[in-house]
């Protein structure tokens, strides 16, 4: 394709941009994905940041989601924030979640895209000495960090990844999770003020219930001490969540694509074993009444019925036969003519569907990002196009928004965000 002059002039100030972003969110070492409104490490914001990095800065990259691991628990599992340093401008903060760990966590962990990241890092650089090793010491803590899933996350033994918090699969306030959350006793919370409202208008916010909720569960694994295993066993909230559980078989498919790399052959075995437990268990998630994957309350076992930009991360995992396949890209088809810009959280169609309020219907480059990639693979290439391209003009039209309006294309939440930054840079630009 050939660009006009004036486009490319265009795509190098949004590409100087980008970069100006990722270098003035870096605190040194890791990256904050917002100053203002996130001013601590955030675990699948890092992995997508160091991407970014990889377009100019490859030492820097490799920093990024080394540092992250610096935060590992010893039993593998990987927090989802790291309070490196104080900042009374986030609420919770440190003191909330009371996880006694040096530097200071949070206790739930994010959905796990390092170890995709990592091979993409490698995928793209030169192939050096130095990057092997970087990469062959992360390695073993990003196997460390998936045994901690195989072992406390699947209580049920389905292959699947049990979230314990809306939090954890970062789509915080998803319709998927009110039905789940409702049971949530909150008589216990008490008062709390909020950050996140005096940064960004309510409206785009999870709602004050969302809130009472969200804390109460962090109190329940706050009062277990934040023993993983009984969270989640006997947690307030127990979700199969269809965003984690891909990513984590995707996750799964690279890491023993490194370890092949790396030679470590004594662990093929186990990584296949939970790759393949992980694809015989998906169609538990498979909701036959909408024609795609859900997520599933474990506590009713009841399926969301809702098409969320998750429920097409299955091509990003490798599954599904080709019926659910031609069902899903139907369903991208029908999304597409109720909006402007793809890929929304929710469907459009959907009664809760709300363009601009965070996780119920605006657009989020990552997820897109890890939608169109999924396509590409499996051949659907002018789908991913189409969202490559709904992805960059987005950020053209509005800037670099934490996430967008499918409808109006207008940003929502906070801007100049690291990992749209680090998208444009490694994908949509
Ligand atoms: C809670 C940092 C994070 C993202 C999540 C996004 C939002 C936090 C919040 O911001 O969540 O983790 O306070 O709203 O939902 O995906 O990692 O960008």
């Amino acid at each position: 394709m050939t660009y006009s002059t004036s486009s490319q002039t265009q795509t190098q100030t949004l590409d100087a941009a980008a970069r100006a972003i990722l270098k003035t969110n870096d605190r040194g070492g890791y990256t904050v994905p917002n100053g203002r409104v996130y001013p601590f490490q955030w675990n699948w914001d890092s992995a997508f940041v160091a991407l970014g990095f990889a377009d100019f800065d490859r030492d820097r990259a490799w920093v990024e989601i080394e540092t992250l691991f610096e935060a590992q628990w010893d039993d593998g599992f990987l927090p989802h924030i790291v309070f490196w340093k104080d900042d009374s401008g986030y609420f919770p903060g440190a003191s909330v979640w009371d996880a006694h760990k040096n530097p200071a966590t949070s206790g739930i962990t994010q959905p796990p895209v390092a170890a995709s990241v990592i091979r993409w890092l490698w995928d793209s650089g030169s192939k050096s000495a130095r990057e092997a090793e970087r990469m062959a010491a992360l390695y073993p803590k990003v196997l460390k960090w998936h045994r901690w899933f195989a072992r406390h996350r699947d209580p049920e033994g389905r292959g699947l990844v049990v979230a314990t918090h809306p939090w954890e699969t970062g789509r915080d306030n998803s319709p998927e999770w009110d039905y789940p959350a409702s049971g949530v006793d909150i008589s216990a919370v008490g008062s709390y003020e909020r950050r996140d409202t005096s940064h960004l208008d309510a409206q785009m916010r999870p709602t004050k219930l969302d809130y009472d909720r969200y804390l109460a569960i962090v109190q329940f694994g706050r009062d277990h001490d934040w023993d993983h295993d009984v969270i989640a066993r006997t947690g307030p909230f127990r979700v199969a969540d269809v965003g984690m559980t891909m990513i984590l078989l995707r996750a799964n498919r690279d890491l023993l694509a490194l370890a092949k790399i790396l030679g470590r052959s004594k662990d093929y075995a186990e990584i296949e074993a939970s790759i393949e437990k992980t694809r015989a268990g998906i169609d538990w998630l498979w909701n036959d009444e909408v024609e795609a994957f859900c997520s599933r309350d474990l506590i009713s076992g009841r399926s969301s019925a809702m098409i969320t930009s998750a429920s097409f991360l299955s091509f990003y995992a490798g599954v599904g036969t080709e019926k659910q396949n031609q069902s899903l890209i139907a369903h991208l088809d029908r999304i597409s003519s109720k909006i402007d810009k793809m890929l929304p959280s929710l469907d459009p169609d959907h009664e809760a569907f709300d363009a601009m309020r965070y996780w119920r219907g605006p657009c989020w480059a990552v997820v897109t990002f890890l939608v169109a990639r999924g396509l590409l693979d499996e051949g659907q290439s002018e789908w991913a196009e189409r969202l490559r391209l709904d992805t960059a003009a987005l950020i053209r039209d509005t800037g670099f928004y934490e996430a967008f309006c499918p409808v109006s294309g207008r940003g929502t939440g906070g801007d100049l965000f690291s990992w749209t930054a680090a998208m444009w840079l490694f994908w949509a630009g």
